[in-house]
């Protein structure tokens, strides 16, 4: 009876050690992240802190390098999550706007003037919405995790100070690759460009377009005052939230331990990630803005009424993009704002 006892075990201790030993060997020495920018901004530090815990919390099983300048796929954040679902990335964290040409329900978020403060975009990426999105983007072939966030987008320019939509006549503004960003720009009378955010820079700084549109963050840690941009309007008519993802080969091919290990990293990362974004932009005495303004850049805060201007010339986009994305999506997403709590 104790012999028989202790062979089974024995045996059972094996089982278990041959099947650690067959799973250790599934994993990669090194898991590729995928990020657009590095650690000097909110984005990186998302993932630096989403990597770090990882390897802690594994003690090294699960070992994450960075590859900001989404340099996997050569800057072309377009092609970010395309080359995530094939497996060329193992994993990253990446804004809605640059995985919308493939989940267009992703759009959602780049809607002009849908989410009026910090507040709407909770209510849409903690609730029923952010649960939704996740389940297309299982269903699109990724193992979405946690919600991080880039930001409120502010334009800037290097001309003259956008009070109204007639000021952006002509303009020459760079966006980013969503079709709706065209939409939106070309509605409000300014002459909008598709480019990577490699490629902004230098079109910036050598005037080949005369502004941009990015959350402050990105404005100072990138000195965008050093290329021309002078004048800035705090209009927040987007904000991209961030997310969290993993390529499901690599999920499935991790213990459940360990799956559950880098869940709860990505969700502890990505609520110190919006934290550090949102740092100097929700205190009272807007200390982001005073430091921009020290830069010697003149920001423009719109009077409800005159940002109210700015929604009444986009209108028709909203309307054309909500039947694009989804009427039932956006009209929960609607009913989520208008029941949030402020
Ligand atoms: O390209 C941009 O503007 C950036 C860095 O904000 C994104 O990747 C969406």
């Amino acid at each position: 009876m104790r012999f028989s006892f202790t062979f089974k075990s024995i045996l059972v201790a094996t089982a278990i050690a041959i099947a650690t030993v067959a799973s250790a060997q599934d994993y990669k020495s090194e898991y590729k992240m995928s990020l657009v920018l590095g650690t000097a901004f909110p984005w990186g530090k998302g993932g630096e802190i989403w990597a770090d815990m990882v390897r802690e919390r594994t003690a090294g099983r699960i070992n994450i390098k960075l590859y900001p300048g989404t340099s996997l796929v050569q800057g072309d954040q377009t092609r970010e999550f395309s080359a995530l679902r094939q497996g060329v990335i193992d994993m990253a964290i990446g804004s809605t706007i640059n995985w919308s040409p493939q989940v267009k329900e992703l759009n959602l978020f780049s809607m002009p003037f849908l989410m009026p403060d910090f507040q709407a975009i909770d209510a849409l990426t903690q609730g029923e919405v952010g649960k939704d999105l996740f389940s297309i983007l299982d269903k699109a072939g990724v193992m979405p995790l946690a919600w991080g966030e880039n930001g409120f987008r502010e334009v800037s320019n290097s001309k003259h100070a956008i009070k109204k939509p007639e000021d952006l006549k002509g303009m020459k503004i760079r966006v980013v690759g969503s079709p709706l960003f065209l939409d939106t720009f070309t509605a409000l009378g300014a002459n909008p460009t598709q480019m990577s955010w490699a490629d902004a820079q230098p079109a910036l700084a050598s005037g080949a377009v005369d502004g941009q549109e990015n959350p402050m963050a990105i404005f100072t840690a990138a000195k965008l005052h050093s290329v021309g941009q002078k004048h800035l309007t705090m209009w927040g008519y987007v904000a991209d939230p961030l997310i969290f993802v993993v390529n499901k080969e690599i999920w499935n091919s991790w213990t459940e331990a360990d799956r559950a290990i880098v869940k709860q990293a990505a969700i502890d990362a990505g609520k110190q990630e919006i934290t550090i974004a949102r740092t100097g932009l929700i205190e009272a005495d807007k200390p982001v803005q005073k430091q921009i303004e020290g830069l010697g850049v003149t920001i423009t805060t719109l009077t409800p009424e005159e940002r109210d201007a700015f929604v009444k010339a986009t209108r028709s986009v909203y309307d054309k993009w909500k039947a694009q994305i989804g009427t039932g999506l956006v009209e929960k997403a609607e009913k989520a704002i208008a029941a949030r709590t402020k």
